[in-house]
Order: C-alpha cells, then sequence, then structure tokens
C-alpha cells in the first residue's frame, strides 16, 4: 500500500491583506509550517489595491490598527484621526518587516483552483502559472471587498481616454490638471475620490444612479498630547471596542428616538452630526436602523443639511436619497463632498433621469448628449462577500464546488466552515461579523488558531462542519436579519451587483448581530471542544 503523502505544509492562506498576515504570525507562533499566496506584489490587500485619491479610513485609525502587540502599539503613532492610504499601506508594511512575515509569503501568486483530496485529508491548490502546492488546512483571507467590477455599460473599450476602477488605481500619480474627468458611482469610494479630485481637475462630471447618504468625517491631525494619551489608553479602547455592536469606539444610545422630546433629538442629531466618525450612523437611538418612523427623523435631519450646504437646490434634491433610509446602505463619510457641487467646474448628472446609453470613443453618451472626456473614473464596487470565492474553483469532497453549493446565497457553520469543505477555514467570509474590520480579523484569527492548535493536540486531521450545524447558523443570521432595514434595500449588504449576472436578488450575506454574541457563540463552541464539528 501507498502511504500517504505528508502535506507540503500544514496551513496555506490564501490573501496577504489584514486578515492573512495576522493568521500568518499566529500560525507561525504555534510552530506550524505556514504559506501565504497572494496575487499583489505586496503586503496590504485592500490597501495595496485601493490606492485612489482620498481613500482612507473611516474607522479610527487608533481603534483599526492591530492590538495583537504592545510593543507594535507604542511604537506606530498615527498622523491622522483617520488615516489616508498611503499611510495605513506604511503600517501595514511596518508590520509585515517587524515580525518578518515576508519569507512565508509568495507574491504574484494568484490562485485559480482549490481541490479537497479525501485519502490525504488536504488541500491542493494550482496558481495561475499552473504550479501546485497542498496543505493541510486551507484557509482563506481573500476579503469580502476585494473583487473590483466595472459597469455592465457598451462600449466600455472604445474609450480614447485613460480610464480606471478606483480598486485597480495605478501606483503612479495621476495628473488631473486641466483634465474633463467622469465619476461613475457615487458609494464611499465614488464620494471619497469626488471629494479629492474636485480641487485638481479641468472639470468634473458626476454620474450618479442613486444618492447616497453621507455625513461629515471630521479628520484632524493628531497632536502630541492626544497621541500620548491614545497610547496610553489603548487597553481601554480596545476594551470598548470589544463591548460594542460592531467593534467601533461608537456606543449605541440605549434611547429609541422617540423617548426624547423633538427638540432634544435635533440637539442630538446636531451633536452626532458635528462630532468625528460613524457616532451618527452607530453612536444614534437604537432604532434607527430598525424603526422607519424612527429613521425618518434622521433622514429628515441630515437632507436638511445637504439643502443648507448645496446652493442650487434642484442639485441638492437630486443628492438627497429617496429610495432608502439614512444608514440603510454603509454610511460613507466625508470632507466638503456637498459643497464640491457648489464649484463651477462641477456638474452632477443624474442617471436616473437620463441614463448612460453607452461609453463612447470621446466620452460617455446619455439618453440627453454626449459628454466628452479625457479620464474616465469607475468607483462602481466591487462584487462584494461572495464575488472572491466566486473567482477561485474551490473543490470540496467529491468534488462539490462552492459556487453550487452557494448558488442560492452562502450556507456557513459561524461564517467559518462550510459543509463538504473539510479543513477550509474562512476569515471575513460570508455570515460573519464585519463591523471595524481588524477587531473582527482578530477575533477570527484567533478562533481559527485555536481550533488549529486543538487538532494538532488531538492528533485530528479532518475537521468538518455538519449539515446541521450549517442549517442552524444559516437560519440564525437569516432570523438576525429580519427586521434590519437594511436588508430592505440594495447594496452589497445585500448581495446586489447589478454588473454581475445572478446578483440582482438580495440574500442574506452577512451576520448582523452584534459582534459581543458572535463572540460568545463561538466562545461556546470552543469551550465544549468544538463538538458540534464533524471531527476525525
Ligand atoms: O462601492 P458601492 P464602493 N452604472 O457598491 C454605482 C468600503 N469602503 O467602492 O447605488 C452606474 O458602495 C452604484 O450605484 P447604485 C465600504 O464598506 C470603505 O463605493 O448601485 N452606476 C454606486 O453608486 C463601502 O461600502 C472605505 O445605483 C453604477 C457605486 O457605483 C464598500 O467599500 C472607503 C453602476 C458603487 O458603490 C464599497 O464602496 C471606500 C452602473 N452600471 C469603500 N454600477 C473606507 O473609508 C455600480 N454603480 C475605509
Amino acid at each position: 500500500m501507498e502511504a500517504t503523502p505528508i502535506p507540503d505544509f500544514d496551513a496555506i492562506i490564501i490573501g496577504a491583506g489584514l486578515s492573512g498576515l495576522y493568521q500568518l504570525y499566529r500560525l507561525r507562533e504555534q510552530g506550524l509550517k505556514v504559506r501565504v499566496f497572494e496575487a499583489g506584489t505586496d503586503v496590504g490587500g485592500t490597501w495595496y489595491w485601493n490606492r485612489y485619491p482620498g481613500a482612507r479610513f473611516d474607522s479610527e485609525s487608533y481603534s483599526y490598527g492591530y492590538s495583537f502587540s504592545k510593543e507594535l502599539l507604542q511604537e506606530w503613532e498615527w498622523s491622522e484621526h483617520f488615516a489616508g492610504q498611503p499611510e495605513t499601506l506604511r503600517y501595514i508594511n511596518y508590520v509585515a518587516d517587524k515580525f518578518g512575515l515576508r519569507r512565508d509569503i509568495q507574491f504574484r501568486s494568484r490562485v485559480t483552483t482549490a481541490v479537497y483530496d479525501e485519502d490525504s485529508r488536504s488541500w491542493t491548490i494550482t496558481l495561475e502559472d499552473g504550479s501546485r502546492v497542498n496543505s493541510r488546512f486551507l484557509i482563506t483571507a481573500i476579503g469580502p471587498l476585494s473583487t473590483p467590477t466595472l459597469p455592465n455599460i457598451a462600449g466600455r473599450d472604445d474609450f480614447k481616454g485613460a480610464s480606471f476602477h478606483t480598486a485597480r488605481w495605478p501606483k503612479e500619480p495621476v495628473d488631473f490638471a486641466g483634465k474633463r474627468v467622469a465619476v461613475i458611482g457615487t458609494g464611499a469610494t465614488g464620494i471619497q475620490t469626488i471629494q479629492t479630485i474636485a480641487g485638481q481637475v479641468g472639470h468634473l462630471t458626476v454620474f450618479q444612479r442613486t444618492a447616497n447618504w453621507a455625513a461629515p468625517l471630521h479628520n484632524g491631525k493628531i497632536d502630541a498630547e492626544t497621541q500620548a494619551k491614545i497610547k496610553a489608553g489603548y487597553p481601554e479602547m480596545f476594551a470598548r471596542c470589544r463591548e460594542t455592536f460592531a467593534c467601533f469606539i461608537h456606543t449605541t444610545d440605549p434611547r429609541g428616538a422617540f423617548e426624547v422630546s423633538d427638540e432634544e433629538r435635533e440637539a442630538n442629531y446636531e451633536r452626532l452630526y458635528g462630532e468625528r466618525g460613524f457616532g451618527i450612523w452607530i453612536g444614534n437611538f437604537n432604532d434607527i436602523l430598525i424603526d422607519r418612523k424612527a429613521n425618518a427623523t434622521i433622514s429628515d435631519f441630515v437632507a436638511r443639511k445637504i439643502r443648507q450646504r448645496v446652493k442650487d437646490q434642484t442639485v441638492a434634491e437630486k443628492l438627497i436619497p429617496r429610495n432608502h433610509g439614512f444608514g440603510t446602505r454603509r454610511l460613507p463619510l466625508e470632507t466638503l463632498y456637498y459643497e464640491v457641487y457648489n464649484q463651477d467646474n462641477v456638474e452632477l448628472v443624474d442617471i436616473k433621469e437620463t441614463p448612460i446609453e453607452r461609453i463612447t470613443p470621446k466620452g460617455i453618451k446619455t439618453s440627453d448628449r454626449e459628454y466628452e472626456f479625457d479620464i474616465i473614473i469607475y468607483a462602481t464596487g466591487f462584487d462584494a462577500i461572495t464575488g472572491s470565492f466566486d473567482k477561485i474553483d474551490f473543490r470540496g469532497v467529491g468534488g462539490t464546488r462552492l459556487k453550487d453549493k452557494w448558488k442560492r446565497g452562502p450556507e456557513t457553520y459561524l461564517g467559518i466552515m462550510v459543509h463538504e469543505f473539510p479543513n477550509m477555514l474562512m476569515l471575513m467570509g460570508p455570515h460573519t461579523a464585519l463591523g471595524n474590520i481588524p477587531r473582527s480579523i482578530e477575533y477570527s484569527v484567533d478562533w481559527v488558531t485555536g481550533l488549529i492548535e486543538f487538532a494538532i493536540e488531538k492528533g485530528l486531521t479532518r475537521l468538518e462542519a455538519t449539515p446541521d450545524g450549517v442549517k442552524s447558523w444559516t437560519d440564525h443570521v437569516r432570523e438576525l436579519g429580519e427586521g434590519m432595514l437594511s436588508n430592505e434595500v440594495d447594496s452589497w449588504m445585500t448581495g446586489i451587483n447589478s454588473n454581475v449576472e445572478g446578483k440582482q436578488t438580495r440574500i442574506v450575506a452577512r451576520y448582523s448581530g452584534s459582534a459581543p454574541a458572535y463572540r460568545a457563540r463561538c466562545d461556546d463552541v470552543a469551550a465544549k471542544g468544538y463538538a458540534e464539528l464533524r471531527l476525525s
């Protein structure tokens, strides 16, 4: 009888973004043989690819960084409350260097297939160049927003000028001086891009399909005194992030919107609108995201702000969303975004009124007229959450395809495992708590590390979620989504992407319960010796 070959690695990690890097660090700490495969030429994931003008955090820098190393926390100094992409990428590189992570990462290595073999209880991955590697455990760290999508508009390849998707922005700076520039898309990315380039371009035309709610970021430099306070206060701040609903530093107001007088409510909204970060979204009254009437009060408040900030009231009305309430899509935070529309060189085109018919060699043709451009920027978003899974051909037991299994939406156990895909562990996959991402990443990585440690200690070589476990978690995630206004709205959070075939029906792709509840459930599974899993 032939001996079963020993896998090349204990674990393969796909992706060298924030989750892949920390997972590598943790597994190496356990003395395991680990290899990371990364499509890009360097570390950083989201922050490597999204170099578009104005890309920056909208969670506070200090609450976003890794918390696992006290030394790192004391060494690194964030310059702004919400750091820009270049600084964040420098930070991630600093982490990779400090912990010597690069030696176990293979760059320029896009994984195309991942196949489970029952005999050896291992996964074999194939890279774009045809090379193969195998490993006992396969960990996906491929990100919920990492597969960019271009708009399905006819004639895209005909355009003779320069065009870029924001998530595939060139490393060399783009010169906007005197240029006629178009931006398609007004999500968080479009808004950051628009407000940043409006002062640099010759003329800017924004093509908006759906108006989005946005609120002020109120960024600022961190002075020396604040820096010292931040460093001294890390343990308390991370403890706070652990307690809040979505791991941000903002705590939901325990009151409902109608438990206070009209004057108090207005004053509260005014205060939140003037404060830094996501407070107005997740530090607001506890019912604005579940109760239509409560939501209408904050939507009305922010609509009034837009009318005050935009001079031309026809334009202001176009910028006010009509088809969804405030905060029911992921809230973009802005810096003088609305004021951009007061500039003479900026025009807003509502493409619900005058739809884009095609891209032409010279620019963009709507039902109204042809616009000529030197540069077209596609800020058209991502095939979110499941898109990066769809791009890799994952084959589980008996050749089962993950794409087929998830045809009607993802089915997972704790958002980490899938039945018939033994030894495959997902970081920030579908059905996990996203929120302030690095906080969720650190928890998930620690949980996955604990499971692998347990398996090695007990000599287990096959870990699989049961059909019951998957059904009960998937049902739980669906139930949690009921009543959330965000689940009644089209957005990447409900799995909608108008540019991707088969992604026009809303699904429950995200865990929408609280992060503490998510962790309590996962901790319980670990404490009971992972007895809910099929282990052998
Ligand atoms: O993508 P989006 P994003 N024709 O999907 C439009 C995170 N993020 O890259 O709404 C015309 O939100 C589309 O229109 P509509 C954050 O979680 C974080 O902006 O579908 N328009 C929409 O306006 C965020 O939520 C930061 O009608 C088309 C836009 O393109 C997530 O990434 C910064 C179109 C896409 O918006 C995604 O944001 C940036 C078409 N064919 C992003 N197709 C931080 O601050 C699409 N659109 C950390």
